[in-house]
């Protein structure tokens, strides 16, 4: 596990806790992508498949509220499930990305989903369902009608019991909505859009 230290806002009045927030979702939607651009580096389009999990600490200002955000992000091919929830467990919130050009990528989040809150069934922390690459409107392949019966089809799931905070479109490589992840997930702000 490697990772790097960005510690931009200086650390005087750095809270000492971190909000571990888990990155969630089948290969190849855009996980690393949203991680990277979070930390404030550039989109790379040549983005190498993850293996395992990889943890970054950025520094976040949300509401004039600082933040300190450990990002965990699981490779989508981590096929192991023991492995895979011992990186989703003490998290405090969860990002289930899919990719709006994929519809099995929307499928595909519900395992995802399901295995992260049994990980913290304790806690219950927030998941906010993430749609990446709005960049790619014209080959979509999922509708925001589609989301809303996705949404009410977990929300009366009892057996799940996910809790589902929003909905977001975001593209990681134009960075649109990338700085709305945050206040929805811890929220400061709400979105279903
Ligand atoms: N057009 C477009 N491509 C994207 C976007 N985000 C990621 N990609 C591309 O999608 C591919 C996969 O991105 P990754 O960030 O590696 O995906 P991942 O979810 O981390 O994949 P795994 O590590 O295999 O689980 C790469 O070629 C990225 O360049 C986006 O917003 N728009
Ligand atoms: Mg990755």
């Amino acid at each position: 596990m490697d990772g790097h230290h960005n510690d931009g806002m200086g650390t005087e009045n750095a809270p000492k806790q971190f909000f571990n927030l888990t990155l969630l979702g089948e290969p190849s939607t855009g996980k690393s992508s949203i991680g990277r651009v979070m930390d404030g580096l550039s989109f790379e389009p040549n983005s190498l498949v993850s293996s395992g999990a990889r943890y970054t600490v950025t520094n976040f200002l949300t509401n004039d509220k600082k933040i300190r955000v450990r990002i965990c992000d699981i490779a989508g091919q981590a096929f192991y499930d023991t492995i895979r929830s011992n990186y989703m467990i003490r998290s405090d919130g969860a990002l289930a990305v899919y990719d709006i050009s994929n519809y099995g990528s929307l499928e595909g989040t519900l395992d995802w989903i399901a295995q992260y809150s049994r990980a913290n069934v304790d806690r219950n922390p927030p998941i906010v369902l993430i749609g990446n690459k709005s960049d790619l409107d014209d080959i979509r392949e999922i509708r925001l009608s589609t989301i809303v019966s996705f949404l009410s089809r977990i929300r009366n799931d009892q057996e799940l019991s996910a809790n589902i905070v929003g909905h977001i479109e975001v593209s990681a490589k134009t960075g649109a909505k990338i700085s709305s992840i945050l206040p929805t997930l811890t929220g400061t702000t709400s979105h279903m859009s």
